[in-house]
Formats: C-alpha cells, structure tokens, sequence
C-alpha cells in the first residue's frame, strides 16, 4: 500500500524525534503508532521527565546530553513552544552512594561546573528539600526537565508538517526483510521501506525476538502529592533531582504540570513482565512506596495524594540503550530499551536514528549502546 524511505515503528518519545528528523531532510517517512499520538501506556506520559548533564550513570552519555541540550532548543524555536525548563538539579545521597560518586565523576572527566553541597546547605538554599544528615549533594544549575508529552506531541505535528505520513491506532503484525529493505505488515496495510527504525520501547522483544530475554519491561508508578507549602516547591525554587537512599533512588521534580509534588522510586516494586499484561492501575502500596520517601525527605509535600500513575521502564542487564543496527540486517535499526532514563535523549537520539537511517555517520560514540556486548553476554 506504500513505499517509504524509512518506515518508523513506534511514535513515542524515540520515534516522534527521529520522524520529524527524517521528514525535515525530505526523506519519505511512515510513522507507525499502535495506541494514540500522546498515550498513557508506555514509557513518556506523566507530564515530564528530568534532564542533567552531570550524568552519574556514565560520563560516556556527557557528549550525547550537550547535543541534546542543544536540540531541544532547536526543536523549541522550530515549535514555538518550551519543551525545556532549567530549574537547577541535585544528585544527592551519601557521599560514597553512585549517585553521588558517578555525578561527581562525569562533572570532573567534563569539566561541568557544579557545587558540593551538605545536607544543611541544600536545606537553607533549597527549602523543599530534606537530606538525611549524612548526605551530600552535587548541585548543577543547567540540569531541569524536558515536558516530555508535550514534546511528543510537538514533534509529531512537526513531523507531519515536514510531510510524514504518521499513522496511529494501528499495530504493527509484521515485518520481514526484501531485497531492497523491509515489508511491514500491520492490521491496516501493508508497507515497503529501505530502512526500518524499531523504536517501539516496551514492546521491542516483540519485534526483536532474540532480544525479549534481554530486555525486560518493568513498571513504574509515578506519584504527585499535595505540599502545605507550594512556593517551596516552585520552579524557580525547587530543582529536580535523584536521591541515593536504601530503598533505591528516588527522582523528584517541582510543582509544574499536575499540581504538587512530583516523585517516582527507580524500579518501584520490581515488577516486571510483558507490556501488555503489567498492570497501568495505581494501587495503595504504589503510594506508600512514594509517600515513605516524601515523609522522610520532602516533609512538606506530605500532603493528600493528587495523582498516581503507571509507567513502564525497558531494561537492558547493564542499563545503558541499545541503539544499533541489527547484526544481520543492517537496514533495521533498534533504539529501544532505556532502562529508565532515556526521554532526556530523545532530542539527540532522533537526529542519530536519522543518520543511522540515511547510512550517515553519527558524531558520537555509541559503542556503549551496541548489541554486541548483550549478546557476547548471553
Ligand atoms: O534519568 O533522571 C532520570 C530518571 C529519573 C527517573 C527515571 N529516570
């Protein structure tokens, strides 16, 4: 029914990016989405997520967040609308915790500036906030969030704008190799491109069979939370942040979106499974995770509950991407599994599927996201 240069599977965070990258360098672009543009069942809905260059994960992802930075800029001034808010980030925790240790690492190997504050500096300069006495913080100014529905919904309008064909509410059944590319069949069509972009996040072991052992769905429940105080939890007062503590690591953001505070716990209850059967219903234990975290480090957004909701993470075994070509077919390119902390790339990791795509050289190193290191492991 169609023949495109690039066909995209899954118009998510990855996928809207990398459409309006592809569209915008006349390339022919289908857009395939299984659920609406802008949906509540995978990984980017709940208004927002953080942005930090200061990336205590890797300092290899550093060079990957300064173009990002800049590309979400390019897509503000191309949208008219702000998709990124600086609001100032702390990675907190003890001071041997990763949190900690791996910011200061990627501040030191890039020379980012930053503070090193104590748990009673971070309390007099940002009030919202609570550290336990043995904490310490690492302070960067240009860390924020990036409004990451808004953002999707951006890119797709600018997608469809730049002439790509974006089709939603229709599931991908198939896709198999041709002699000149890829042949996707879903409920709807059928669909012949040279390259195919499998940015289907939660899904992807359904795509990629020999990953689905590798890449594991999990889910993630997001809570907002009433503040007695809402000016301390301000934009301009409150940064975002990650907060290394034993029940794992907490992310916290401003008020913005969803009145009150907002919180998740990293891996939540370990819950995993397939992406069609996780359950997207918040429950009273999800909150008494989230609330146990708000008591004990945010007393003053203790307040009643104004919103859960569930999401779903994508982890790979170390947890950094995977985003390559397929060992054996090297017109179909997997950029997937986040493992949690991917939307801040999206801006970037659009424009690299898109040189992937069109058999350009990215200017980064991705050896850190290849497959080959998950199958030398398996
Ligand atoms: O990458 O900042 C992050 C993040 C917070 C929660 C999950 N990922």
């Amino acid at each position: 029914q169609g023949t495109y240069d690039v066909i995209v599977v899954g118009i998510g965070g990855m996928g809207s990016t990398t459409a309006w990258q592809l569209a915008r360098r006349g390339q022919r672009v289908l857009g395939l989405e299984r659920f609406d543009i802008g949906h509540g069942m995978g990984s980017s809905h709940g208004h927002n997520r953080i942005i930090r260059r200061a990336y205590f994960e890797n300092p290899r992802y550093v060079p990957l967040l300064d173009r990002a930075y800049a590309l979400w800029r390019e897509a503000e001034r191309a949208w008219g609308e702000q998709l990124l808010f600086v609001t100032g980030g702390l990675d907190a925790g003890p001071e041997n915790s990763r949190v900690v240790q791996g910011s200061l690492a990627s501040c030191r190997e890039h020379g980012l500036a930053h503070d090193v504050l104590t748990a009673g500096e971070v309390a007099r300069r940002f009030p919202g906030w609570r550290l336990a006495e043995d904490h310490i913080a690492v302070y960067q100014a240009d860390a924020g969030f990036v409004a990451s529905e808004r953002s999707i919904l951006a890119h797709v309008s600018m997608a469809i704008a730049a002439g790509a064909d974006i089709r939603a509410r229709e599931k991908v059944l198939a896709w198999e190799p041709t002699a000149t590319g890829v042949r996707v069949t879903t409920e709807r069509g059928v669909y012949e491109a040279g390259r195919l972009v499998l940015s289907a996040g939660a899904w992807i072991g359904d795509f990629v069979p020999s990953l689905a052992a590798q890449v594991v769905p999990e889910r993630q429940v997001l809570g907002w939370f009433r503040t007695s105080d809402p000016s301390l939890f301000a934009l301009e007062r409150f940064p975002v942040g990650i907060l290394s503590d034993a029940a794992g690591h907490f992310y916290v953001f401003p008020q913005w979106g969803i009145p009150g505070f907002k919180i998740g716990l990293y891996h939540h209850l370990h819950e995993t499974g397939h992406a069609d059967t996780l359950s997207r219903e918040p429950t009273a234990r999800d909150e008494a995770v989230l609330r146990d975290g708000v008591r004990r480090f945010f007393p003053a957004a203790d307040g009643p509950v104004l919103a859960l909701k569930a999401c779903l993470f994508t982890n790979t075994p170390d947890e950094h991407f995977i985003i390559d070509r397929l060992p054996d077919l090297p017109q179909v390119i997997v950029a997937s599994p986040c493992s949690g902390h991917g939307f801040k790339f999206a801006s970037v990791v659009g424009e690299v599927l898109a040189d992937l795509a069109m058999d350009r050289r990215p200017a980064f190193d991705l050896s850190l996201f290849a497959l080959e290191r998950l199958t030398a492991t398996a």
